[in-house]
């Protein structure tokens, strides 16, 4: 069975938690929204989700099960289905004709019925929904909820005497999402403030141009980078993750016009030959005017990568403008990173990545210190000195099932305020390359000009 993490990142790909600026029914502005009714559309999701609910109950305990109406009907229904433990149903409101009934479905005076719940907020509709219960003499003593939004609920139930058993508490979930990279710091902060009752601010901060970079970046290989997307209207960066020289090639005739720069895994290319590689590659850079980017992700000490920049078979240094590299080595381990720029991997879209908050910590003041480096590779804010690079882009998927975890551009212009996208598979796997390509460039820009 996969983790509870795992489970939840899937529930969230539905689109059951969303992060902003809502004003609740009682007025009061929240940073999350939580609207679990998307859960009953996957029925995967939805048997899983009953299993989790039950693995947290003493069941014997039970003789029936209600769902509270109505987004806990479906889970109420799977969890009885998983358990052989009846369903009742209760109305919202009584019938006003025949049987008036407020309780659907057999039972007997007495019965223990298990209550389900989707979300626990202040606790009071279910102390109404109890109420009603109880009233036609049905005992109830533990309720079960998805996730508890942790604003009083699950204490004013338990001081009536009720177990209140929740799968989730929202700062549970919040940490998960921040790890997987859907939520900045500055959001977490927020909800963290919002659920200990201190004010939210909401203040709009504008992402910076890149005008405003051009003045704060003073690397040169920057200045030639945020030049070519003003040019270019473009913030797309083709990953060329292709393994012939033919397939590079052909790949670049196609999305040239549309890129500020191609990134490249130069040691997957099996036929390389720096003549018919290299050279072709490099006047293709110049007739489309876009840069070079090899990402080599160095993790050494600084003579091997100095060795391994400049000699062997790639010889980097010959032709590349920029390359990426680790920073885990430390400060002095990019001094060898002459007449190129150097892109920092600060953080990582894979899931389990070890780029926690500290690691990302470090790694950004080592690449904002280092004259060396202009940008970092992060799925999180960075420091506006940096030029910020962001992989995991598609518009189509969230994941490739090895680990890669996808981001809309829109996501990552607004909320990670990022400067460049990479997309490798999103392009180069698509039917037709060069409108691919141009759609990207297109979904880029506009999501730059939409967060400005
Ligand atoms: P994709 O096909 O769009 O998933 O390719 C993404 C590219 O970006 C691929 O070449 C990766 O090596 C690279 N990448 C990444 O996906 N995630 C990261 O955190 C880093 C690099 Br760093």
């Amino acid at each position: 069975m996969e983790t509870k993490k795992e489970f939840l990142l899937e529930c969230y790909q539905l689109g059951i938690i969303k992060f902003g600026r809502f004003t609740l029914k009682s007025g009061i502005e929240s940073p999350f929204y939580v609207d679990l009714r998307p859960l009953a559309s996957d029925p995967k999701i939805l048997k899983s989700l009953a299993n989790y609910l039950l693995d947290m109950l003493p069941l014997d305990n039970f003789d029936l099960i209600c769902g509270v109406p109505y987004a806990a009907l479906p889970m109420a229904t799977a969890m009885s289905l998983e358990s052989y433990i009846p369903l009742i149903i209760k109305r919202k409101e009584a019938k006003a004709y025949g049987t008036k009934q407020l309780i659907e479905g057999i039972f007997k005076k007495g019965q223990n019925c298990l209550l389900v719940e989707d979300v626990i907020t202040s606790g009071k509709s279910l102390v109404e929904t109890i109420e009603e219960v109880e009233n036609e003499g049905i005992l109830v003593s533990d309720i079960v909820v998805v996730l508890d939004r942790q604003q009083g609920g699950k204490e004013l139930l338990e001081s009536k005497g009720y177990k209140v058993h929740a799968l989730f508490t929202i700062s549970e979930v919040c940490q998960m999402l921040q790890d997987a990279g859907h939520l900045t710091d500055e959001e977490l902060t927020r909800i963290h403030d919002f659920l200990n009752g201190n004010p939210v601010k909401f203040e709009v901060v504008k992402r910076i141009s890149y005008e405003e970079k051009l003045d704060l970046c003073e690397h040169t290989v920057a200045q030639k980078l945020l030049k070519i997307a003003l040019e270019k209207k473009s913030n797309l960066i083709v990953s060329a993750d292709v393994t012939t020289t033919k397939e590079l090639l052909e790949l670049v005739e196609q999305v040239g016009p549309h890129i500020v720069a191609l990134k490249t895994h130069m040691d997957i290319i099996s036929d390389f030959d720096p003549d018919s590689t290299i050279l072709p590659l490099k006047d293709l850079a110049s007739k489309y005017n876009f840069l070079l980017m090899e990402d080599r992700k160095f993790a050494d000490i600084g003579n091997t990568q100095e060795l391994q920049f400049s000699m062997g078979v790639f010889k980097i240094s010959n032709w590349a403008d920029f390359v990426t590299a680790q920073v885990i080595a430390g400060y002095d381990s990019l001094n060898c990173f002459r007449n190129v720029g150097v892109v920092a991997i600060i953080s990582m879209s894979s899931t389990g990545t070890l780029t926690d908050l500290q690691y990302r910590e470090q790694a950004a003041s080592i690449a904002v210190s280092h004259p060396n480096v202009f940008g970092g590779v992060s799925q999180n804010k960075i420091s506006k000195e940096l030029l910020q690079f962001t992989p995991g882009v598609n518009l189509a998927d969230s994941g490739d099932g090895k680990g890669q975890q996808y981001n809309t551009p829109e996501h990552v212009f607004k909320k990670i305020e990022t400067d460049f996208i990479i997309v490798g598979r999103g392009i180069y796997k698509s039917e037709d390359i060069e409108k691919a390509a141009l759609r990207y460039k297109i979904a880029g820009w506009n999501a730059y000009l939409d967060a400005l």
